[in-house]
């Protein structure tokens, strides 16, 4: 039987994506913001719903950019449970992480605890929408105002999420997506600053081209993180097929939690109040109650070639280069070691058979 992954990238049909590429061999404008470029930052404006978007190589380039678009210095407040990338993008930026915990629930940076853990360095707060479930915006928010401080989302998992008031990535100072394969859309790698202004997605728009202006200005050290024109015009090959893409997730999101409702000690993790969600990963916590732990249960699926990960497991703060931080001491951040040592993200994609699903339920439920 065919291994099932936790996740397998959409792709448009070979056919429908050849004449992008026979447009590219004829214009030889391979990069630096050519026609597909631009394409896709209008089209990608106007089905996310947001004012201004950058494209760039992938998220973790567009993070650093970003920070350095805010020149963010000193401190930034965030959370332990998330992909490497969005602690690395401070340490990138000479600006140091302060780890504070998260929701029990959701996951996400707590705000109760981010007061505690300002100081007269700290210069911005850096939550994750965690698996594309909303952050407290409104309370974050609060907390910036009152303090004076930055915001930067990393909506890394975020794409197409709404709540009440629209797009979640409306909210903040910027926030930003990453296009990774692994992703509910994808340009093989690609990711995107969201801006609310002009004059911001300017200056981005100089610091992923080293910090060119004009042919002869240079006005900061900026990095190459442009987008090709391949990625560009992948990614409008794979809009079209979007909203079917999620429309198959939400379903075997749904088969999910109907099949896991009567199981002790598997808790599915729930939404956070999005209006539309993307169902990009189905995260399970393993509890007590359930017969097997955690990793026993990830290992017997690994047995039978199913391959979920366990997201976010090890916490940041216990890498090498973050784990002698004040702020990383396991002590301070119970809820997400907990949830670090609870979590598997099973499969869901959007060519996941309901065979191939039934197989994962039947396990994880041991009928
Ligand atoms: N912030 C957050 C919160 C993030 O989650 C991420 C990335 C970033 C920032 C940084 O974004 P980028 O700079 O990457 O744009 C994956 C991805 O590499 C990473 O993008 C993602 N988060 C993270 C959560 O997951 P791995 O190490 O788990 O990937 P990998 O290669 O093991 O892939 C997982 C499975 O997906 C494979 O077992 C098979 C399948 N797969 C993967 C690839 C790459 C395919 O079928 N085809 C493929 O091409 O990190």
């Amino acid at each position: 039987m065919k291994p099932i992954y936790v996740t397998e990238p959409s792709l448009p049909p070979l056919e429908e994506f050849l004449p992008y590429l026979q447009q590219i061999w004829d214009s030889k404008q391979l990069t630096n913001g050519g026609p597909f470029h631009q394409q896709l930052e209008q089209a990608l404006c106007d089905y996310l719903g947001v004012q201004h978007i950058s494209l760039f190589t992938n998220a973790t380039v567009a993070l650093i950019t970003a920070l350095q678009a805010l020149r963010i210095t000193g401190e930034v407040i965030t959370t332990p449970y998330s992909f490497v990338a969005t602690a690395h993008s401070l340490l990138w930026t000479g600006v140091k992480p302060v780890f504070v915990d998260v929701d029990p629930v959701t996951l996400n940076l707590d705000p109760a605890n981010i007061e505690a853990a300002i100081t007269p360095q700290t210069t911005a707060i850096m939550p994750v929408h965690c698996y594309g479930h909303p952050c407290d915006v409104e309370r974050i928010q609060q907390i910036a105002d009152t303090y004076g401080l930055k915001v930067i989302y990393d909506a890394a998992h975020a794409f197409g999420v709404e709540t009440a008031t629209g797009s979640i990535l409306n909210h903040g100072d910027l926030s930003v997506l990453s296009f990774h394969a692994t992703k509910v859309f994808n340009t093989f790698e690609g990711g995107a600053i969201i801006c609310p202004d002009a004059k911001t997605k300017r200056r981005i728009d100089h610091l992923k081209n080293f910090g060119f202006v004009d042919e002869v200005t240079v006005v900061a050290p900026g990095i190459n993180g442009k987008m090709s024109e391949f990625n560009a015009a992948l990614g409008l090959a794979q809009l079209k097929e979007i909203e079917s893409a999620i429309g198959k997730r939400q379903q075997i999101d749904a088969r999910y939690r109907a099949a896991f409702a009567d199981v002790a000690g598997i808790h599915c993790v729930p939404g956070a109040g999005e209006l539309v969600a993307n169902y990009a990963y189905f995260p399970i916590r393993v509890q007590p109650g359930y017969p097997i732990s955690r990793d026993a249960l990830y290992q017997k699926l690994r047995d039978q070639d199913i391959y979920g990960r366990r997201y976010f497991y090890p916490l940041i703060s216990d890498f090498p280069m973050y784990r002698g931080l004040p702020s990383a001491a396991p002590a301070l951040l119970p809820r997400a070691s907990l949830a670090s040592s609870q979590v598997i993200c099973l499969p869901i994609y959007p060519t996941l058979t309901e065979e191939q699903q039934d197989r994962i339920i039947a396990i994880v439920r041991e009928d």
